[in-house]
């Protein structure tokens, strides 16, 4: 039996759809949903109380007007997907400590690949190492999505550079600039940063179990939302776009990008993923500085290695293969 949310992301659909002048009928729209007319005129009051514009002309039918804003929730993220695993379910929270937790939770129990986790605010998001991830309400996207690769574990890397070349291909289609990544995870626009990635692993000795892939980006933050520690370093796709951008259609592109690379890695491995992370990577050549878990590494970035690693030339000589760490870059 369909659920209520089942039936209003359907009935958002056939809205969406719409007939002649987007009309549709409540005889209509109750033929084709099975409901009685007073069960769609329930659907359609709670569907308007989720921030649905949706017009009641008499005896004509119902019609979605576009709002100034497009509704970010469950039901306006389903009925506007368009992915056949990425998102086919959708767990949406006001507020979590971080999306990440709770997606690893539903991974322990068994959650199949592709679910995804969407909280309007984080009390706690997470960066690497311990660091945090500012998370402020109503203006940002704040995801992890659930994917079940067969492969081991020392490959989960890879799935950090598919999502960052997902996130950067949905960036770019907002913003007028084009933007940069920064090894391994960071999505940059003009040198600011716009998203991070934390990818989270379970793991047996020689299998993955499941991955959480959590992105944060930034959409329309405006540097007061942000602590004065990130102000100069943290930009939004709003600063480069110039104008508010819908959360709903940033994140569902986002998710088609995710599916689409996700295809492409299960058929034909990581070459190409880390081809097209390479056209967004710009610190070839550049003098870099690489802070790994106990020291600094300086010298000149050689670009990356078939398996993601970053490569540097030092001054005295050999060129060093680094598999985790923090670059930053100097002209
Ligand atoms: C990251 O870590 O960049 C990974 C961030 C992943 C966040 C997502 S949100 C959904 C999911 N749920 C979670 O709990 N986490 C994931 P790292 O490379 O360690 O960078 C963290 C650093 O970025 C911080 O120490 C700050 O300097 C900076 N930062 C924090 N919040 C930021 C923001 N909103 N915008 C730009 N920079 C930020």
């Amino acid at each position: 039996m369909a659920t209520r949310d089942d039936l209003e992301v359907k009935i958002l659909k056939l809205l969406n759809a719409g007939g002649g002048q987007g009309l549709i009928s409540g005889g209509d729209l109750s033929a084709h949903l099975g409901i009685s007319r007073t069960a769609v005129w329930k659907h359609i009051r709670a569907l308007r109380a989720l921030g649905f514009l949706i017009e009641a002309i008499p005896s004509r039918g119902y019609r979605l007007k576009k709002g100034r804003k497009d509704p970010f929730n469950e039901v306006s993220i389903l009925s506007a997907m368009g992915t056949d695993l990425i998102g086919r379910r959708v767990y949406f929270y006001d507020s979590v400590p971080s999306t990440n937790t709770r997606a690893f939770e539903l991974g322990r129990t068994g959650e199949p690949e592709g679910a995804v986790v969407i909280a309007d605010s984080q009390t706690m998001g997470k960066g690497r190492l311990g660091r945090s991830w500012i998370s402020p309400p109503g203006v940002n996207l704040y995801t992890s999505v659930i994917l079940r690769p067969d492969i081991l574990p020392q490959n989960a890397h890879n799935l950090t550079f598919l999502s960052a070349v997902a996130v950067a291909e949905a960036v770019s289609g907002f913003c007028r600039k084009r933007p940069t990544l920064k090894w391994p995870n960071d999505v940059l626009i003009a040198g600011r940063k716009v998203s991070g990635i934390l990818l989270e692993l379970a793991s047996e000795a020689d299998k993955v179990n499941f991955v959480v892939a959590g992105i944060g980006v930034n959409i329309n933050t405006r540097p007061g939302h942000l602590p004065p520690e990130i102000r100069d370093t943290a930009a939004s796709i709003m600063d480069s776009s110039g104008s508010p951008v819908s959360r709903l259609r940033f994140a569902v592109n986002l998710y088609s990008k995710i599916e689409k690379w996700y295809k492409i890695y299960l058929r034909h491995g990581f070459p190409p993923v880390l081809q097209a992370w390479k056209g967004f990577f710009d610190m070839e050549g550049r003098t870099v500085s690489v802070h790994t878990i106990g020291r600094t590494i300086q010298g000149r970035c050689m670009g990356v290695d078939s398996d993601g690693s970053l490569l540097v030339k030092t001054a005295s000589g050999p060129v060093q293969r680094i598999i985790s760490g923090d670059m930053s870059g100097h002209r």
